[in-house]
């Protein structure tokens, strides 16, 4: 295993054509252990205690750091406004000043509060689920906001969401950003942490994996909520013009879900032509391999090397599996591993981390990045990123200052020391002076990021919402 090389110099490295775009959700200066997510491990534990949301921000803008500086093209997504102004409106407190109306929501519930303040658009890979235009019929990337319905505080996160994707991917005739499917329980929807993608190389035609818990008229089950229906994937399927053929569906293991794995990417991860799963990731394991190109080389790990709560704890498979620039001479990928923290505390994840680099597949290097602070809600590195494949063209066509840079990665530092609490605990939500404080640090950071009206693309207050 080899520490990240956070201190080399950059590499300049050819970018091929078409590459894959890792966008990070910045942490928001709300990030706070609320315990909002049943079914969530991680979230339920943490309830309460005391997070650092400079802390977290900063661990994001590192692992960020790594990444480009090995050569890969980093992306970042800023944090919506908080309190959610949509939120406010539709719960009948947008007349209210910011802050007297998340004092009026914490008098009905303190969860209520928490949630419209919630840091949880960091966890990017459930901001939408996208197809790049070598998979859609009409050639342009097509993002689906995922609706999120299956927790209250998520809920709200795809209205900021869907305006953050647009003023960034704003070319019409190269993207399409779809509004999120109605929230109802049928469609729920949690975007990309259900969703995998094989392909030669990342810029060929691909198969689209779409994961999923139940089906929509499924009664309630299990000891924890399935939040991804099979309908929410077949839907898009259809949406972004992709070819059925080239799209193949799986339905997670109740045990997993029941275990804690509230999201697939818990317990598997996909990059090009690797899967790497734990054995009791999906419902049909056999099944599923039959459906997938047997070009997919398919690296299983038994109970008896890594255990589900093991694997659950550690957070092994929401490593981010990602291809280094430079391919071999005869065109074989090197992989890199990028795994949490908990992984090298986890004794049976670490051991089979230091056997599984050397074997005879692409995955060539494991670097272990320290995410606790958003660990500790359960997003590891895989939670905190959305995959975007992108073509030169259509890197050339984005909006605003979002591919990082080390001067970006600097300023964002600067702008997190400057504008961040060292501590947050739920209770210092409804303290006013916390929103005057997100309002000027998203003001900061829209003009930053060269992201017009955006305080941070979160676009208008409640006020201009409810007059509009
Ligand atoms: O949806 N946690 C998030 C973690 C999402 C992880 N993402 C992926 N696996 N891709 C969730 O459960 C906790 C918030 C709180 O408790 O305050 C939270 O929302």
């Amino acid at each position: 295993m080899t520490a990240p090389r956070a201190t080399s110099m950059p590499v300049p490295v050819p970018v091929a054509v078409s590459a894959e775009v890792n966008f990070d959700g910045l942490v928001g200066p709300t990030h706070n252990y609320a315990g909002l997510s049943f079914g969530n491990r991680a979230s339920m534990g943490s309830a309460g205690q005391i997070a650092s949301p400079r802390a977290a921000a900063r661990q994001g803008l590192a692992k960020m750091r790594m990444l480009h500086r090995r050569g890969l093209i980093q992306g970042v997504l800023p944090p919506p406004r908080r309190p959610d102004p949509e939120a406010l409106i539709r719960l009948g407190v947008g007349d209210l000043e910011p802050a007297a109306a998340v004092r009026a929501l914490a008098g009905v519930s303190p969860a209520l509060a928490a949630a419209v303040m919630s840091a949880s658009s960091m966890w990017a890979a459930n901001a939408a689920t996208v197809s790049p235009s070598t998979d859609t019929s009409d050639a342009r990337v097509h993002f689906t906001p995922a609706n999120l319905v299956s927790t209250t505080h998520r809920s709200f996160e795809w209205h900021q969401t869907v305006r953050i994707l647009r003023s960034i991917f704003r070319d019409r005739e190269r993207f399409v950003i779809h509004d999120a499917l109605p929230s109802a329980a049928s469609f729920a929807d949690e975007g990309a942490a259900n969703h995998g993608r094989f392909a030669p190389v990342h810029g060929r035609p691909g198969v689209e994996l779409f994961v999923y818990g139940r089906d929509a008229d499924d009664r309630p089950a299990g000891d924890f909520p399935r939040r991804q229906t099979r309908m929410a994937g077949e839907l898009i399927v259809r949406s972004h013009g992709l070819d059925p053929d080239r799209a193949v569906f799986a339905r997670q293991a109740a045990r997993a879900i029941d275990a804690g794995a509230f999201h697939n990417d818990v317990v598997s991860v996909a990059n090009e032509t690797v899967l790497l799963a734990h054995e009791s990731a999906f419902d049909d394991p056999i099944g599923l391999r039959r459906s997938l190109p047997e070009w997919v080389e398919w690296i299983e790990v038994p109970e008896a090397a890594v255990p589900l709560s093991d694997a659950i704890a550690s957070y092994l498979f929401n490593s981010q599996l990602i291809t280094l620039p430079n391919r071999d001479p005869g065109g074989r990928a090197s992989m890199l591993l990028v795994a949490p923290g908990e992984v090298a505390n986890t004794p049976s994840a670490a051991s089979f981390v230091a056997e599984l680099v050397g074997g005879d597949h692409p995955i060539d290097e494991v670097a272990i990045v320290d995410l606790r602070q958003s660990m500790r809600n359960g997003g590891g590195p895989a939670c905190v990123r959305l995959r975007v494949v992108l073509t030169a063209q259509e890197r050339e066509a984005l909006s605003g200052r979002v591919l990082v840079d080390d001067d970006l990665l600097d300023e964002l530092d600067a702008w997190v020391d400057r504008h961040y609490r060292d501590e947050l605990t739920p209770a210092d939500l409804l303290d006013p002076g916390l929103i005057d404080e997100v309002d000027q640090a998203l003001d900061e950071l829209s003009t930053l990021l060269v992201l017009d009206g955006h305080r941070a693309a979160g676009g208008p207050g409640a006020r201009e919402l409810a007059t509009a």
